[in-house]
């Protein structure tokens, strides 16, 4: 299945503009050692969905803010999305050697390069949106920007998310640990690129940024569960990774402590209020429902 007609052009868009972004800031790094620099450009630029930069663009749509400001912010969150997977995959956490179909970060550069590689995307996140050039009034809340991101990766988000999982490994969990697990390790990152194009607006009101945020909550449930859907059920060509590969390692998932229907009806829920949360809004949310719409039906 690949991504809707109606998001194309926003998805082509923001895709060429970040990696045009990204290459020219790694460009003025000037960076000693290239095989540092071909191993954290391996790891941003070797395939993935960017639907966090879609999402970011979408959002900025809705609220009619100004594109430019928005790729470096979708580049940041890219760059952090992009660090996790490469440690993820390491030996030490999921131990995968297949990532978006090619060999993982540190099959193919070795496990220590993978660790710095990781280590220089998410340093590079912040100085992305620290020297953002930014419209004067933007600019006025860019520490909330770097603040809002570096919450959301850090140890009360993903990295928080990340510690869980693996410290609840071979463990019987319940539902609502499950649901906070995931909405700091898949969510926080999602949920970020609502909030950030939020903080670039200029006229959205205080109620109007909570549903935009319950929203992403929705979607950041609904994406890991069809995650977990599609390891019981897509091929390993489909994935790039083994199939019930989680549930090998003894993780408690979505599907193992469901069964794969009330999975199923568990997503179409969140689906739902995700989508309601849109409408009860005074906007033309129409393109963030389609993009909703495929977050849920996905099969890659
Ligand atoms: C190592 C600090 C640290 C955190 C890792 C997000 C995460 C935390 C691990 C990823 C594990 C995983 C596969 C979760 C399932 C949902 C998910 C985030 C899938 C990958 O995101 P996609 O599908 O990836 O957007 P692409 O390849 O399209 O960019």
């Amino acid at each position: 299945m690949s991504i809707p007609a109606s998001l194309q052009s926003n998805l082509n868009a923001t895709a060429s503009q970040l990696t045009e972004y990204f290459m020219h800031f790694v460009e003025q790094q000037g960076i000693v050692d290239k095989a540092l620099q071909q191993a954290l450009e391996y790891a941003l630029l070797n395939g993935g969905k960017r639907m966090r930069p879609l999402l970011v663009s979408l959002v900025g749509e809705l609220l009619d803010v100004n594109k430019k400001e928005l790729i470096p912010v979708a580049l940041a969150i890219e760059c952090i999305h992009a660090y996790s997977l490469v440690h993820d995959d390491l030996p030490a956490m999921d131990d995968d050697e297949l990532r978006r179909g090619n060999p993982t970060c540190h099959v193919k550069f070795g496990e220590a390069m993978a660790i710095l590689a990781g280590d220089a995307l998410q340093s590079m996140a912040f100085q992305i949106l620290a020297s953002a050039k930014l419209n004067p009034r933007a600019s006025l809340r860019q520490h909330e920007l770097i603040l809002a991101l570096s919450k959301a990766a850090g140890p009360a988000g993903m990295v928080g998310g990340q510690s869980i999982d693996l410290s609840s490994t071979n463990k019987q969990i319940s539902l609502a640990q499950l649901n906070q697990l995931h909405a700091l390790k898949t969510g926080a990152l999602l949920k970020v690129c609502v909030t950030l194009p939020c903080l670039l607006s200029e006229n959205i009101t205080t109620s109007e940024k909570t549903v935009l945020q319950q929203f992403a909550e929705h979607i950041g449930l609904a994406f890991q569960i069809q995650d977990d859907i599609l390891d019981v059920t897509a091929d390993t060509q489909t994935l790039g990774k083994p199939q019930g590969s989680d549930q090998q390692a003894n993780k408690s998932t979505f599907v193992s402590l469901l069964g794969l229907e009330n999975a199923k009806q568990e997503l179409n829920k969140h689906h739902y209020l995700a989508i309601q949360a849109l409408r009860s809004l005074a906007y033309n949310t129409e393109k963030l429902e389609t993009f909703t719409d495929f977050m849920v039906t996905r099969t890659f």
